[in-house]
């Protein structure tokens, strides 16, 4: 592969969509998508708690300040000293800054934290540079069993044990950097393959089916579930999956299981290198960004 100047080329004559070449252009991955928003979506458990909803709004408005690199020093104390972590204090908002040490010592992943849910094509451009964004709010207390939108305690129980594990860091990486430049068939594909693995996969570990997806390790009623006979498994296979149409308000009706974890970090590799694109990628992790390279 032979590296390409970024002045001499920006991927002209395909219309590839913008991506962050470096870890601070993250600060522009901030697309969020509406749903499930506790003062739009009259089916949200907190529509109607006024508290929570203000709660929500002073924790958004704390993760939209947030910059990759402050530009005034003070901003970055405001955020902290505001932010108790979340298991002292229920109410508040976790300290990204604290938990951020966890992942971080064991495999480079860093935690962003983010308003509420980011658009597939923002989300996944983050994990390319090893950046979770990571929600602060907590679910609503009238349904503590399963949650239809991400909160801190699916990012602490399900995302933030399993970042900190290499093998794992190093599969949600390479779905990040399969996205970068991506077309939206293929984003879409991405985060389906996401959704199936990460957040709800299961996997064989001596003969058993277990899960290790976070959007079950964080709901105590869908993991019973899914480990029970009622939902469907098929094999994973990244063809077939990325296809697999899926919903995000209730239990799955259909799970994937790998046969080892491995299994499904190399079946992921093989499909990535299959995706389309007019250049390749690679992270620099000595100065946190892409390089991108003519076609291979
Ligand atoms: N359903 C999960 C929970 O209750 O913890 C949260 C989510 C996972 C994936 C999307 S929302
Ligand atoms: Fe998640």
């Amino acid at each position: 592969l032979k590296r390409v100047a970024d002045d001499v080329r920006s991927i002209p004559e395909e219309n590839v969509p913008w991506f962050p070449r470096q870890i601070k252009d993250l600060d522009r991955c901030n697309m969020l998508i509406t749903k499930f928003d506790p003062d739009m979506d009259q089916d949200h458990p907190g529509y109607n708690d006024s508290e929570y909803r203000k709660r929500r709004a002073a924790i958004s408005e704390l993760a939209f300040r947030y910059k990759h690199t402050p530009h005034d020093p003070s901003e970055d104390k405001t955020v902290c000293c505001t932010n108790k972590p979340a298991l002292f204090n229920y109410r508040s908002t976790l300290n990204t800054t604290c938990l951020s040490s966890v992942p971080s010592e064991k495999t480079g992943f860093q935690l962003r934290p983010v308003a509420g849910l980011l658009s597939a094509r923002d989300f996944l451009a983050s994990l390319a540079f090893r950046v979770f964004q990571c929600t602060q709010y907590i679910r609503h207390s009238s349904a503590p069993m399963h949650s239809p939108e991400p909160d801190c305690c699916h990012e602490l129980l399900g995302h933030i044990p399993m970042l900190a594990d290499k093998e794992f860091a190093q599969f949600s990486q390479e779905i990040g950097l399969a996205s970068l430049g991506a077309s939206d068939e293929d984003i879409e594909k991405l985060s389906t393959l996401y959704w199936f693995t990460v957040e709800f996969g299961l996997c064989k570990q001596n003969g058993a089916v277990k899960a290790y997806g976070a959007g079950l390790l964080s709901s105590y009623g869908e993991l019973v579930y899914a480990l029970s006979n009622e939902p469907e498994y098929k094999p994973f296979n990244p063809e077939e999956t990325a296809v697999q149409p899926y919903q995000d308000q209730t239990y799955q009706p259909i799970y994937f299981v790998s046969e080892s974890f491995e299994d499904a970090k190399i079946k992921l590799r093989k499909y990535s290198a299959n995706i389309k694109r007019p250049f390749a990628v690679r992270y620099d992790p000595f100065t946190c960004s892409v390089e991108v390279l003519d076609q291979p």
